[in-house]
């Protein structure tokens, strides 16, 4: 910003200061100060936001459905997009506002549950940066994610009502409203446009989320009758349907709500696509070109039922036949697979989706019919085809329905994708292979590095002399050359420890935990699950104890282990584990003993926000699930990028982390999903338990009486789940035992190596150099070109 851009800027702000809280400067309070600059930025957007779409609408367009985006703040990522976050801050310093209490002022939007919504928020960033095409469709949810606390280190869940104060963020568009017809019931979809603003290139892509509403807010009549209950009936369920974010990750909500969640949007955003092409192609009738123009990529199975809705628009008020529509769907749609978990695999019941629209049911069942005819065609018999089939017994199979349809089926991790060919899609594979693809995950360097960590980026730009790697990442390779400077190395541990202070600061404040900035910041911190292990981690940090107890001068660098992350409300072992980690936590920090040299803390209520925090001040990144499990993950990246060395498996993109990095440069560990495979009919976790007095310690802690689950049970189920099955399987399914010793003596490697100070340093540099790959631009570009076909032009 020149010095006329600052003044206009300082004078729009004070004026709508004013003008919206009708007050003087002084008298307004820090959320009028955050309304206002929410207004001021917004102001600035808007003519290159209309820009773009105007430009865009004759032009092909990738459309990205997904029930969840998982968004966090916008006022800080805006201000760095638009190239002004430092000079705004002087400004605001200026006049006396602290800018730091005014982004504290934003509520996270978290319209996500973890990596799967989060991966979607980055692909937003990085197309509008890279100059694509793309429009985001997702739910406007009331309420978030579940706003977690603990109480006696169980977790409560509350409500998140993140818009209960406004949303200066988003354009309500009454004009283009939908009707969402279900079975039961006639809701109003109205669309919330929120701005994308790319980095410094003057491209604002949109994400649009629907709200749904009721048609009329109370039945006048019922009122007049004193029926005040019945009177906003109709109100509240329609506002029920995007009321509240399913706080699920990776298990299946078998809710009718939950559909008529997905149904909701994607009828809503078909409608909207059709609408405009009709609108805009008015001569193309029976939507020949619609295909060129559109391309849907399908977040997981979520947005599926979109498959029958478009065709049932195009048959039932467009007046296309049935095979007609199949074709553009077949041309339209493409499918990304997240996870190879069965439960998370969605399918529902046919009564559930009969419930919800009868009509899309119907055509599912004649795509089922036109799978099965096509198959017979080419010599499959009955039972061969039934793997493949959509509808199976009483169910609908979401998965099938997009694979079979769509053009593209992608995974989001090298690995993960040879899982899918040869094991869980392996009969898909063998029919389709050419459909099969990975897209390799990755995260938004702007977020996650730029703004997230200020004394990095200014470290990288200062040492490559400018700062294109902020829109292309692979530039970061050049930093290589400083890979022996020990002026270079001293310097990026300082900033390192910059955050370190940062963070610890900031946990004494919030978690009211005193914590050794100096000790190793080891970090786990995503969602909670068996599969992701933290309950390993927890073990190993028993068995230190234990140590440590037995010799408290044991040569041992002081670490801080601390995790975050939030457990699904319904699922008890993962509540299990969340309650042992925060007892392990209380008994560890309240022991002389070993507390100068050992502490543990979970924060509360990990979000968006928090990570901005804790990824810049990791030594350590803990990537610790079973190898096959993890389809990707992308905390693993945002570590990496922030220059902490990866403790991990041979999973998910954490294997393309070490083969970028370099294995020396990170700590491998435990069983590879060959060697899984190999024992798994013959592992005896009961086995490794009897003769490793270390892991038999540690495990009993859970249930001699050293730690209190306060009669919850909790310890006893995770032990069971250990070495006591009760439900006749073999136990540890998840292999925690039987990685626990390799894990052991990673954990004493990083111990030894932290102390050579250039060592280190250096293993931290090597994982920024190369953290290119893991930029979301260069996976978006990939979707782009393979999938999309669409061009990045330099904007
Ligand atoms: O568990 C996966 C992560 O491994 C992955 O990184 C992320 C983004 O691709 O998606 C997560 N995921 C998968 N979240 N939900 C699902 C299944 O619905």
């Amino acid at each position: 910003m020149d010095k006329l851009e600052k003044n206009k800027f300082t004078e729009d702000y004070i004026e709508n200061l004013q003008r919206v809280t009708l007050k003087n400067f002084d008298d307004t309070s820090e959320k009028d100060k955050y309304d206002a600059l929410c207004d001021t930025i917004m102001e600035r957007i808007n003519q290159e936001w209309r820009a773009s779409k105007n430009k865009s609408r004759y032009e092909r367009t990738a459309y990205y459905f997904s029930a969840e985006f998982l968004i966090g703040r916008s006022l800080g990522n805006n201000l760095i997009n638009l190239g002004i976050y430092d000079e705004v801050k002087e400004l605001l310093d200026e006049l006396g506002i602290d800018f730091e209490a005014i982004e504290d002022y934003e509520d996270d939007a978290a319209l996500g549950n973890g990596g799967l919504g989060r991966l979607a928020a980055c692909f937003m960033d990085s197309a509008a940066t890279q100059a694509i095409n793309m429009y985001g469709y997702g739910v406007r949810y009331r309420e978030g994610l579940f706003k977690q606390s603990f109480e006696n280190g169980f977790q409560i869940e509350k409500g998140d009502s993140w818009i209960k104060d406004g949303d200066g963020w988003s354009i309500r568009v009454d004009s283009d409203s939908r009707i969402v017809n279900f079975k039961d019931q006639q809701v109003k979809a109205v669309p919330f446009d929120m701005p994308v603003v790319g980095y410094q290139n003057g491209k604002v892509n949109t994400l649009r989320l629907w709200q749904a509403e009721p048609f009329e807010e109370f039945e006048f009549d019922k009122f007049n009758n004193f029926e005040y209950d019945a009177a906003v009936r109709e109100k509240n369920r329609a506002e029920d349907i995007t009321r509240v974010l399913y706080p699920n990750d990776m298990q299946r909500a078998g809710k009718v709500l939950r559909l008529k969640q997905q149904y909701f949007f994607v009828s809503a955003s078909i409608q909207d696509l059709v609408a405009k092409y009709k609108r805009y192609f008015t001569d193309d009738l029976r939507f020949k070109n619609f295909h060129k123009y559109h391309v849907i990529q399908l977040n997981d199975t979520h947005p599926n039922i979109a498959i029958p809705e478009l065709i049932r628009v195009l048959v039932d008020e467009n007046g296309l036949e049935f095979e007609e529509a199949l074709d553009i769907a077949k041309k339209v749609f493409a499918f990304t697979n997240h996870t190879v978990l069965q439960e998370a695999l969605e399918k529902w019941p046919i009564d559930i989706v009969e419930e919800v629209s009868p009509r899309c049911l119907e055509i599912i069942y004649k795509i089922n019919d036109m799978l099965v005819k096509s198959f017979k065609e080419k010599g499959l018999t009955e039972t061969e085809i039934d793997p493949y089939r959509i509808v199976i017994y009483d169910q609908v199979h979401m998965a099938n329905l997009a694979i079979y349809v769509g053009f593209s089926v992608n995974g989001v991790a090298a690995l993960h994708t040879e899982i899918l060919k040869d094991d869980t899609f392996s009969h898909w594979y063998k029919i389709f292979p050419n459909k099969f693809n990975n897209k390799t995950n990755g995260i938004t360097p702007r977020r996650w590095l730029v703004y997230a960590n200020r004394p990095l980026s200014s470290f990288i730009t200062e040492k490559l002399g400018n700062d294109n790697w902020k829109y292309n990442l692979d530039e970061l390779k050049a930093l290589e050359k400083f890979v022996d400077d020990e002026s270079t190395l001293n310097e990026l541990w300082n900033i390192k420890q910059v955050n370190k202070n940062r963070l610890a600061s900031y946990i004494l404040e919030h978690e009211g935990i005193k914590i050794n900035p100096e000790s190793i910041f080891d970090i786990q911190v995503k969602r909670i699950h068996e599969y992701k292990r933290q309950h390993l981690n927890v073990l190993h940090i028993i068995y230190l104890y234990h140590q440590l107890k037995k010799n408290p001068d044991m040569d041992f660098y002081p670490t801080t282990f601390i995790f975050g992350g939030k457990a699904a409300p319904g699922y008890f072992r993962a509540k299990g584990i969340i309650k042992l980690a925060n007892e392990v936590a209380r008994v560890v920090n309240n022991d002389p003993d070993v507390n100068k040299k050992l502490k543990v803390v979970f924060v509360e209520n990990f979000r968006v926000s928090y990570g901005e925090k804790i990824y810049p001040a990791a030594d350590v990144s803990e990537q610790i699930s079973t190898a096959g499990k993890e389809a990707s993950g992308t905390g693993n990246m945002k570590f990496m990028l922030n220059g902490a060395p990866t403790l991990g498996t041979l999973d998910g993109a954490n294997i393309e982390i070490f083969d970028h990095a370099g294995e020396e440069n990170n700590y491998r560990f435990g069983a590879t999903v060959e060697q899984l495979n190999e024992i798994e009919s013959s592992y005896n976790p009961r086995g490794i338990y009897q003769t490793n007095k270390d892991i038999k310690d540690a495990v009993d802690a859970l249930v001699n009486g050293e730690l209190n689950d306060n009669n919850s049970y909790m310890f006893l189920d995770i032990y069971n789940e250990l070495i006591n099955p009760q439900d006749g399987s073999r136990g540890d399914r998840y292999f925690v035992l039987k990685d626990f010793q390799d894990y052991k003596n990673a954990h004493e490697k990083i111990n030894k190596d932290y102390r050579d100070k250039l060592e280190w340093s250096r293993k931290c540099l090597m994982n920024i150099a190369n953290a290119g790959y893991f930029s979301s631009d260069r996976t978006i570009i990939d979707y782009a070109d393979d999938i999309w076909k669409i061009d990045s032009p330099n904007y």
